[in-house]
């Protein structure tokens, strides 16, 4: 019996720390599950999982089902989830620097060495109490798409489903904007609502918006950007074998991002067969985007757009 006490006692002293140990963090994506912006979390989800056992886990939500991508941003600052799969434009509100990501014209390598990552980093840390641990989309440009022919820049006339990364541009150009999430933008299309959207080059499809779309306006501008943003006190909470299976897992996502060309090339070709025509303005269009782009960030932020610029465009 007494024997059978300490095997006991051994036995609890030895599992309990190792239950304790191993942490379940909580995650979600702004965008639709198993489609184009939320398959590269998902295999980072799977990859942490795997290598993961016994030390830490994550647990999917899922997506907008779960929560409106407008709220992903406060959630994730609340700790309401430990991680997440978003974009900046979705949480402006959080951060308003954060929709700078489209402009950058440097591979995120060369930002984290540059000083640029580190910039962000900082506001990140002070306004969102986040991290960015991968930028998992990137060379994937924004496209304006119409059911309307236009033949010039003029958007005149035209009303457009927007989020923050196009709203600048397109309203400088003269249309009138309406923000919808993602979710919205085939109801908004079939009932005539709005004449067209902002969207990258890829995803069109994810949605059905092939059905309700006649032209692609070219060419592309920005770089669209979509990352896995963990919060800083779940964190802080792992312990240095836990945090290195997250960042080995992140590293190998961000690295990823060099394959999105493909994708581009791929979706660039899908949509020429399912009769989306190509209106081509020439590349004023695009410089256009950029500098209003910029415009709009620097009077968001006097303070960190100046700066932010030096750092990402060429
Ligand atoms: O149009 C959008 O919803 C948007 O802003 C976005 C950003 C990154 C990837 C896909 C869409």
């Amino acid at each position: 019996m007494r024997l059978f006490g300490a095997a006991l006692a051994a036995l609890v002293s030895l599992s309990a720390p190792l239950a304790a140990q191993e942490v379940t963090l909580k995650a979600i994506t702004s965008f639709a599950e198993k489609t184009f912006y939320s398959r590269g979390f998902e295999a980072f989800i799977d990859k942490v999982n795997a290598e993961g056992k016994g030390q830490v886990q994550i647990n999917y939500i899922g997506g907008p089902k779960a929560m409106p991508p407008f709220e992903v941003g406060n959630a994730l600052k609340g700790g309401v989830v430990d991680i997440a799969n978003v974009t900046g434009a979705f949480y402006t509100n959080v951060i308003p620097e954060a929709d700078a990501w489209k402009l950058t014209e440097r591979p995120m390598a060369e930002l984290r060495r540059n000083g640029g990552f580190d910039y962000m980093a900082k506001l990140y840390d002070q306004k969102m109490n986040a991290i960015m641990l991968a930028r998992h989309i990137d060379n994937n440009p924004f496209h304006l798409y119409l059911n309307k022919p236009i033949s010039s820049a003029d958007l005149t006339g035209l009303k457009l489903r927007i989020t923050p990364v196009y709203r600048d541009f397109f309203q400088a150009q003269g249309a009138t904007v309406v923000q919808t999430a993602p979710g919205e933008v085939y109801t908004a299309l079939e009932r005539g609502v709005v004449d067209g959207y902002g969207w990258p080059i890829t995803g069109v499809f994810d949605l059905g918006w092939h059905e309700k779309t006649k032209y692609r306006v070219d060419p592309g501008f920005y770089s669209a950007e979509v990352s896995v943003l963990i919060n800083k006190a779940s964190w802080n909470k792992l312990n240095d074998r836990q945090k290195k299976i997250i960042s080995d897992a992140s590293a190998w996502l961000e690295a990823q991002s060099s394959e999105v060309t493909k994708e581009n090339e791929a979706d660039i070709a899908r949509q020429k067969a399912a009769g989306i025509q190509v209106i081509s303005l020439g590349d004023d269009f695009r410089r256009k985007a950029v500098a209003e782009g910029w415009a709009g960030i620097i009077k968001q932020s006097p303070e960190h757009g100046p700066k932010l610029k030096e750092f990402f465009a060429k």
